[in-house]
């Protein structure tokens, strides 16, 4: 590192000032745009590198510090390998938590989204992310969700955006209702107040046509996104394999199907379930006596006013009605009560199911609460190909032959049989292997017409409308006469009315309700008076295409231009938190799909890369004003510059890692920085010169680094490209001081080396190196140096073998060989083994990459 001394040392090379080198170079780069992408006549292939962009709460803070950071790493990165590189930004800045602040502040939401977007645009511009500012966009510009509002009625066309009445998650504090997606843990997404079901009705988008292509095409994207988002993704959509089982009901024209994953149970359902919130519930309710209607009557009430969470919770006792009536099990006609209960939920499967208590746990809870019969129909004692069963001991220590063993009895126990066994109790499917078995009871049930295979998700259409005012307004006029009417296509954008008069504060409908001039209107069929739908959709409508509309976000006859997509997209490379793990990236890919259907995309996955960046914490936890332990990125730019931030972020550790802010120093990191910077203006010799005179050494790490570093760019080790400069530097001083000289070549190179990687990093002191260098601006698009094969060939050393203080071989090793390497090339030479004979090792002395002594015995 660098200390007082150097600087005194080496007075002439200036002294390294951030401040000064940023005012330097915003202009230039402001004047050259050489981030602008797309340019008529560029022929250079593209690549599409896309951060998730900001929601303008207030100044940008250290996670946009480091989310940011790491993607313009990839876009200078791709640059410099000579790719004509998009790197857009834009601002997802429609949103409750905009309205939420401006009622608390008396404020109207547009003014304060818009002023935030300016201070993180000024904040932005001294961080420097080669970004292509000629296509900023924001999503609450009528130029942007008048697209929106296309979309949907594209949507509405084909049946995928559709309205419907149900029960849907209701957040009774932001009196908005919530999708699926935005209940955690049966709590608001954005508030945390416990989320109710409220009956309303509501608009959705068809996300469950599509379930079966989402999941099927994440195998697209394993190894380039995240293991854990890939298999979260996986979860969220919940597909499960099984049959739908039709059962007859007592007294009942129609049947009830249930869902079940395990139809080689059937011999084995003793009861059946209904949710108590169903209609079926209620209707067999109906028709039982008096009583039980009374009963089931309070039962439900108490079942409403329950949570999710309380609901699905394993810990509480089992809880239900009987309502009086039967099914007949189709397989062997026996006759099922049927209970209604809170543990089956009524929007899953069909609402009802075969009970199963011998196999599955949460039957069995219920059947042991309620005295009901538990069958065993898997006997799990016995052994099935490829499966080791679990043996037991007897009292004497000695195990129990699988044959001799009776099945386990759940119904004393209290613990279901999940595993695998022979099927038995269950007639034709007797002797069968759980698999097998499932294979047959769906043929059997499919010959009597009476099942089917089935598959269920738990993935449910996305709830797309909210009642509040800062979104984009649902194209639709509803008319007493015609009904549901789409807005005609030219009459777009809907423009949100001026929030001024209107009360914003939530209260359960809409705000935009009350805008009078603004919902009556005439409906476009008939001309009657109609009014207009008042609801707004989900902000993750707006970014479910946002990176589409970036490759023209200008044009003002289309939402995106086909070409463009078959040109840039999908993106290449995509950065962002893993907190969008789900919803957002579901959404984008559910629309890309669709506009992939309606021909208007070649592909349908619209991510290829992607990476999660960690969190920037301080002092272990999760930074926030009220924990007192708030790093804010505009004290720590004026503090240390963009520069020595950058890079302290990047070499702070693995990109996907959190970094505790109180361990990094970007002290260290500016004084990294100086260092290198202060070479730059010592070189001697002009860019013409000679490499080849240079010195060896030097020139090795040089050219090693040059070939190393892309694959640790799209490895993501960015850390490690950091390290590696680090090195170099050290070893270009090294040569300057001990070595040839400031006018060796090989410094030259490497400061120029130096100064062209650096630019992932620290781009204007990279650019300030450059321009010291000789060279004009902007390092930005200096092309990759191909390395010299020649230098890269690894010099060896000479590892001395001993055995018991003798020389007994010697081996050329590289001198970065490790030290398990190093013993096992020892064990393995034939002089080495001739030495020790048929005597014993008794230790090993390894001192890689030089030495291996190996003391024997005997
Ligand atoms: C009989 C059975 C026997 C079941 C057995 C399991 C084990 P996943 O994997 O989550 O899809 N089920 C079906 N609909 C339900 C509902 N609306 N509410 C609660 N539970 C429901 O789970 C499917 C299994 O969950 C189904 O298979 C059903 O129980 C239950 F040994 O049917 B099973
Ligand atoms: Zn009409």
């Amino acid at each position: 590192m660098a200390n007082e001394q150097d600087t005194a040392q080496h007075a002439d090379a200036g002294t390294y000032d951030f401040a000064e080198i940023e005012a330097k170079w915003l202009p230039v780069w402001d004047e050259l745009e050489p981030f602008r992408a797309g340019r008529p006549g560029d022929t250079r292939p593209r690549k599409y590198v896309l951060d998730m962009f900001p929601y303008p709460s207030g100044d940008l803070h250290m996670g946009h510090a480091e989310a940011f950071g790491f993607g313009d790493i990839s876009a200078r990165y791709w640059r410099h390998q000579g790719f004509d590189v998009l790197h857009p930004i834009g601002w997802d800045s429609f949103g409750l938590p905009a309205e939420n602040a401006a009622i608390k502040r008396g404020a109207d939401p547009r003014e304060w989204t818009y002023a935030n977007i300016e201070q993180q645009k000024r904040s932005f511009r001294r961080y420097a992310p080669s970004f292509d500012w000629s296509r900023e966009l924001h999503t609450s510009d009528p130029e942007y969700y008048k697209w929106n509002q296309w979309l949907f009625l594209k949507m509405y066309e084909k049946g995928i955006a559709y309205r419907k009445a149900g029960n849907v998650n209701w957040c009774p504090v932001d009196q908005t209702v919530l999708a699926n997606e935005q209940v955690v843990d049966g709590h608001c997404e954005r508030c945390g107040a416990v989320v109710t079901k409220k009956a309303l009705t509501q608009w959705y988008f068809r996300v469950t046509d599509y379930a079966d292509r989402l999941v099927d095409d994440l195998n697209q994207l394993e190894g380039k996104w995240p293991h854990k988002v890939l298999s979260m993704q996986r979860n969220w959509i919940g597909r499960s394999s099984g049959a739908d089982v039709e059962f007859e009901i007592e007294g009942r024209d129609e049947r009830v199907a249930v869902f079940t994953t395990r139809p080689d149970t059937l011999y084995g359902a003793t009861f059946m379930v209904v949710a108590a919130d169903s209609e079926l519930a209620a209707e067999l309710a109906d028709g039982a006596s008096e009583e039980v209607q009374r009963r089931f009557g309070d039962y439900l009430e108490s079942v409403r006013a329950e949570t999710d969470i309380e609901r699905l919770a394993t810990d509480k006792p089992k809880s239900g009605v009987f309502l009086e009536r039967y099914a007949v099990n189709p397989l062997n006609g026996e006759r099922l009560p049927i209970w209604a209960s809170d543990y089956v939920l009524a929007d899953y499967g069909h609402g009802a199911i075969m009970a199963v208590p011998a196999h599955d746990q949460r039957d069995l809870d219920f059947a042991r609460a309620f005295d009901l019969p538990v069958r065993v129909v898997v006997d799990t004692n016995q052994p099935v190909t490829g499966v080791i069963p679990v043996i037991p001991l007897d009292e004497d220590g000695n195990p129990y032959l699988p044959d001799d063993l009776p099945p386990l009895d759940p119904a004393s126990t209290g613990l279901a049989l999940t595993g695998d066994g022979r099927l038995i109790n269950s007639g034709p499917l007797d002797g069968l292997s759980k698999a097998k078995a499932i294979h047959r009871a769906v043929e059997v049930l499919a010959e009597r017409g009476t099942g089917r295979a089935a598959k269920n998700y738990r993935l449910r259409d996305w709830l797309i409308s909210r009642q509040r005012f800062w979104g984009t307004p649902i194209p639709i006029i509803h008319c007493a006469e015609c009904g549901e009417v789409p807005v005609p296509e030219q009459d777009l954008p809907v423009r949100l009315p001026e929030a001024a008069g209107l009360d914003l504060s939530p209260k359960g409908a809409s705000p935009l309700g009350a805008a009078e001039d603004w919902v009556n209107v005439a409906c476009p069929n008939c001309g009657g008076a109609a009014r207009r739908d008042s609801d707004t959709m989900d902000t993750f409508v707006d970014s479910s295409w946002y990176f589409l509309r970036y490759l023209n976000a200008t044009d003002d006859a289309r939402a995106f231009d086909p070409a463009e997509a078959e040109r840039w997209a999908p993106v290449d490379q995509y950065v962002g938190g893993v907190e969008h793990a789900i919803l957002h990236l579901m959404y984008a890919r559910f629309v890309t799909k669709v506009l992939f259907d309606l021909g208007y995309l070649g592909f349908t996955e619209p991510f290829t890369s992607l990476l999660n960046q960690g969190m920037v914490l301080m002092d272990g936890s999760k930074m926030s004003k009220s924990k007192g332990n708030l790093v804010e990125f505009a004290s720590e730019l004026n503090q240390h510059g963009t520069d020595a931030l950058r890079v302290t972020l990047a070499f702070a550790g693995p990109p996907e890692d959190d970094i505790d802010w109180a361990d990094v120093s970007p002290v260290g990191s500016a004084k990294f920085l100086a260092r290198a910077w202060r070479i730059s203006g010592e070189v001697t010799s002009s860019p013409d010169v000679e490499w080849k005179g240079g010195d060896p050494a030097l020139r090795r790490l040089t050219h090693r680094l040059l070939a190393d570093a892309p694959g640790l760019a799209e490895a993501y080790k960015f850390n490690v490209i950091v390290a590696r400069l680090m090195e170099l530097v050290n070893a270009t001083r090294k040569t300057i001081d001990q070595g040839p000289g400031a006018g060796d070549p090989a410094v030259r190179e490497a400061a120029e080396v130096t100064a062209m990687i650096l630019d992932l990093f620290a781009p204007y002191t990279a650019e300030d190196m450059w321009a010291r260098l000789g060279y004009e601006p902007t390092i930005a698009l200096v092309p990759w140096r191909k390395p010299d094969r020649a230098l890269l060939v690894e010099e060896s050393v000479t590892a001395i073998l001993q055995v018991d203080g003798k020389v007994r071989d010697r081996l050329e090793v590289s001198p970065r060989v490790s030290a398990e390497e190093l013993e096992r090339l020892a064990r393995e030479s034939a002089s080495v083994q001739r030495a020790i004979g048929d005597r014993e090792v008794v230790n090993v002395i390894v001192r890689a990459p030089k030495l291996v002594n190996i003391a024997t015995r005997g």
